[in-house]
């Protein structure tokens, strides 16, 4: 299949790039590689060192003899889009092209106002030329679990049914996102939602749980297609920062009480269930929404995990609780359904001591790029 990833240079994205084209799918890119200035702006810097996406996608070519197109641009520019997505007539389009951190979006107005803007106009940009020029492509977008918040019932995978005063209808899951970048894929997924009913147009939306790990198969085939791991506070994800912390013989950063409980996977099933999506597509007119994760944690079993698992290879690991910056539940009920993609034929890769051991070795080895004045939290929700 003929298959546009929007998005293609950043952490998900590439690893999803080059396993889609190692399954004969026909791949390019399109990123405006926004995200390596937004690391160079807050003088972060990914603990693998990546290459240039062009030398990336080169050396890939090398190994593999497979191609992968590239269009460099923003997909805010609707002219660039319209004719990249010409260029490349996809059959799917994933679209991971987004700002994605939580703090990043809450640092101040600007970074609100950024993060919204780039994310929910650059998806309606995308859901207009789909309408105009490629009516029957599926979109599959990334969502993400935090869309719902941490509601007091049971989770479903986007739709809930309701009967109020005798009545009963199936309506979209109710939405408490809990920052101003989880809002924008709520608005996006509106969108999006509104776009299949006016227009018929296919699309998935996939509510993503917190993504951990580093090695693909493909990413793992080269030095010079490594992918990007943060530990930084405000694009660092939480157990991917835990074994880094760990390495380094930081204590381990939990927020807060470490209740906060969230759905996490590795970054081996995120690239299959991008497969799976593609393969299954939505029929016209469908919004279709699964909820992608593969196993619930709080906060503190992760860093109890992680702190065995770093014991058990010689390190000395604390956990530290710190005052938590995000306006968060610490202790709550959840319990989120994820069964959709499990009987399209997902095989989840559970989190065990082999995955911390491995992560924790990926951590070791590069451990002398970590600047440690990026790791305590420095971005509040309160302020
Ligand atoms: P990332 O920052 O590593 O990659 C995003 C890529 O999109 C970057 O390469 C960036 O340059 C590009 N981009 C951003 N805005 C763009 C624009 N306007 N035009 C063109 N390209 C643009 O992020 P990631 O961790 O790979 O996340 C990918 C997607 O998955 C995001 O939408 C994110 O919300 C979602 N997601 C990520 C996680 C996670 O744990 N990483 C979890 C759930 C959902
Ligand atoms: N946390 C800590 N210590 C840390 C980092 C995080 O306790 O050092 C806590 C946070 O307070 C939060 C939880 O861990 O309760 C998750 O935080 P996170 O930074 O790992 O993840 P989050 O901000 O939710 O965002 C990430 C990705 C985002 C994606 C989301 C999926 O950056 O793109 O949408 O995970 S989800 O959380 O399911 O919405």
């Amino acid at each position: 299949m003929k298959v546009l990833v929007i998005g293609g240079d950043g952490y998900c994205g590439w690893a999803t790039a080059l396993y889609l084209s190692n399954r004969g799918h026909d791949v390019a890119i399109l990123d405006n590689l926004v995200r390596r200035h937004w690391d160079n702006q807050l003088q972060v810097e990914t603990l693998t060192p990546i290459a240039p996406i062009q030398q990336r996608i080169q050396r890939w070519y090398e190994l593999t003899g497979k191609t992968i197109d590239l269009y460099i641009g923003d997909i805010n520019d609707y002219s660039f889009l319209l004719e990249s997505m010409r260029q490349c007539e996809p059959e799917a389009v994933v679209h991971f092209g987004e700002q994605r951190s939580a703090p990043f979006s809450m640092i101040d107005r600007e970074h609100a106002v950024m993060t919204q803007a780039n994310n929910v106009l650059g998806n309606l940009n995308l859901l207009y030329v789909m309408k105009d020029e490629f009516p029957d492509c599926h979109l599959v977008k990334l969502g993400t679990m935090g869309e719902y918040g941490t509601p007091n019932i049971d989770i479903e995978e986007g739709y809930i049914t309701i009967e109020h005063n005798g009545r009963k209808d199936t309506l979209p899951y109710p939405k408490q996102p809990g920052s101003f970048y989880h809002l924008s894929k709520v608005h996006d997924s509106h969108n999006i939602h509104f776009a299949c009913k006016i227009w018929g147009l296919r699309a998935t939306d996939l509510n993503q749980g917190v993504v951990y790990g580093v090695l693909t198969e493909e990413t793992g085939m080269d030095e010079m297609l490594v992918n990007r791991l943060d530990y930084d506070e405000v694009f660092g994800t939480a157990l991917n920062r835990f074994c880094i912390q760990a390495a380094i013989g930081h204590p381990l950063t939990v927020y807060g009480k470490g209740g906060q409980t969230r759905g996490f996977l590795d970054i081996r099933d995120t690239v299959r269930c991008i497969e799976i999506a593609i393969n299954n597509p939505a029929n016209a007119g469908e919004f279709r929404v699964f909820n992608q994760f593969t196993e619930m944690f709080s906060v503190a079993d992760l860093a109890m995990k992680v702190k065995q698992a770093g014991i058990a290879m010689g390190l000395n690991v604390e956990i530290q609780n710190l005052e938590n910056p995000r306006v968060e539940l610490e202790e709550h009920y959840f319990n989120a359904k994820n069964t959709k993609l499990i009987d399209l034929g997902l095989q989840p890769h559970y989190l065990s001591d082999s995955l911390l051991d491995s992560l924790l070795n990926v951590a070791m080895k590069y451990k002398e790029r970590v600047d440690k004045k990026n790791i305590l939290p420095k971005v509040s929700w309160r302020r």
